[in-house]
């Protein structure tokens, strides 16, 4: 059984790493696994509360982005995190299994947390924990991710290795991290050592998935680049972040190899290249901006399709935590007594 499972924060702007580190890949998943479930992650947005702004129409917006970039609701499990208790228990369970050593190594931690790491929220260390939950609790197998998430897949894999040793049960499978093609790591038109971030403070730093093909244009026209024409192989650009960035922008879109794009162009100036690129973002974005704007119109439809999604993530995640209680080894409610026992309270009220 081939089951895929990711999701994103419903922090900000959807933006052109998150399209293409991870959406891209999930719509080519979408035919050749035999289950695919996508999560907008709201608990984790929690973690980062001061970049939180709007979660409700966020958590839409980012629904909307999955189904205007070609996920299928028909075909794939769309559903929000919050809705589906498991994950919350699940990760309180693998947290009491967690070691604090494995969780202190987290690099995002420590770049998010920054100075500020003794008032960092206990939530901003455990989101590992959370993540590795989201994954497990419905026996995922692949899990495709830009390249920021990779430790973050080696802990969920190596806490599912744990937790199989440790009750004896080879109950969780190693999930596969999927990090492939030209554009695992986008960079910030602004600065080509900077990931390409929703919390980036300049929208100039990004391509927003809703940006109209004016400002297309003028973000790509203002992207940060050298006076060099492009050379004809990618290794020369290695110490041209922000060229070798926008390179990779033109490779992923194009379904080429950033080697392919530079042989077309070697000799070119940013000036013309820019231009080319600019055609290609707006031809490939602009179309999944406004079919955006068009579902957005209808919020009953996309919370309907939100709710037949967690009816399905729910479903699954029970039948897997219930096996986790057990292996864990916690009393199951016994129905009946319940049941005379919410009779009581009831008589004593009445
Ligand atoms: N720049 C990027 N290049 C390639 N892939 C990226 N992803 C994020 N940024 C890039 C991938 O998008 C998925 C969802 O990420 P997320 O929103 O859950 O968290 P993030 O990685 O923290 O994304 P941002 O945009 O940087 O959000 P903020 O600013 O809120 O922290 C993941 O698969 C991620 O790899």
């Amino acid at each position: 059984m081939k089951r895929v499972l990711s999701g994103i924060r419903p922090t900000g702007d959807i933006h052109l790493g998150n399209y293409l580190g991870a959406i891209q890949n999930w719509i080519s998943m979408q035919d050749q696994m035999d289950e695919n479930l996508f999560c907008i992650v709201d608990l984790h947005a929690l973690t980062t509360l001061e970049d939180v702004k709007n979660l409700v129409g966020n958590t839409r917006i980012m629904a909307a982005a999955y189904i205007a970039s070609g996920i299928n609701p028909d075909q794939s499990t769309i559903f929000v995190q919050s809705h589906v208790p498991a994950h919350t228990e699940l990760s309180w369970i693998l947290s009491c299994i967690t070691p604090m050593g494995w969780l202190n190594r987290m690099t995002q931690f420590k770049e998010k947390a920054g100075k500020q790491r003794e008032n960092a929220c206990l939530g901003l260390l455990a989101y590992p924990v959370l993540m590795a939950a989201d994954i497990l609790i419905y026996k995922a197998t692949h899990v495709p991710v830009g390249d920021d998430q990779k430790q973050h897949l080696e802990f969920t894999r190596d806490i599912a290795g744990m937790f199989n040793r440790e009750f004896k049960k080879d109950i969780f499978p190693l999930p596969d991290p999927i990090i492939k093609g030209p554009a695992t790591r986008i960079m910030s038109l602004r600065d080509g050592t900077a990931k390409m971030s929703k919390s980036d403070t300049s929208d100039y730093s990004r391509i927003n998935l809703m940006d109209d093909a004016d400002t297309l244009a003028l973000k790509i026209r203002k992207a940060k680049t050298d006076a060099d024409p492009l050379p004809a192989q990618v290794k020369d650009l290695e110490a041209r972040p922000e060229a070798h960035n926008l390179v990779n922008i033109y490779a992923a879109l194009s379904g080429q190899t950033a080697d392919q794009v530079c042989k077309t162009f070697a000799g070119s100036y940013f000036s013309t290249f820019k231009k080319d690129l600019t055609d290609l973002v707006v031809a490939k974005i602009s179309p999944i901006g406004q079919e955006m704007q068009r579902l957005l119109k209808d919020k009953g439809e996309l919370d309907q399709v939100l709710s037949r999604g967690s009816m399905r993530a729910n479903t699954l995640a029970e039948t897997h935590m219930q096996e986790v209680r057990d292996i864990v080894g916690l009393l199951k409610p016994d129905e009946g007594v319940n049941r005379t026992r919410q009779m009581d309270v009831l008589k004593s009220i009445a």
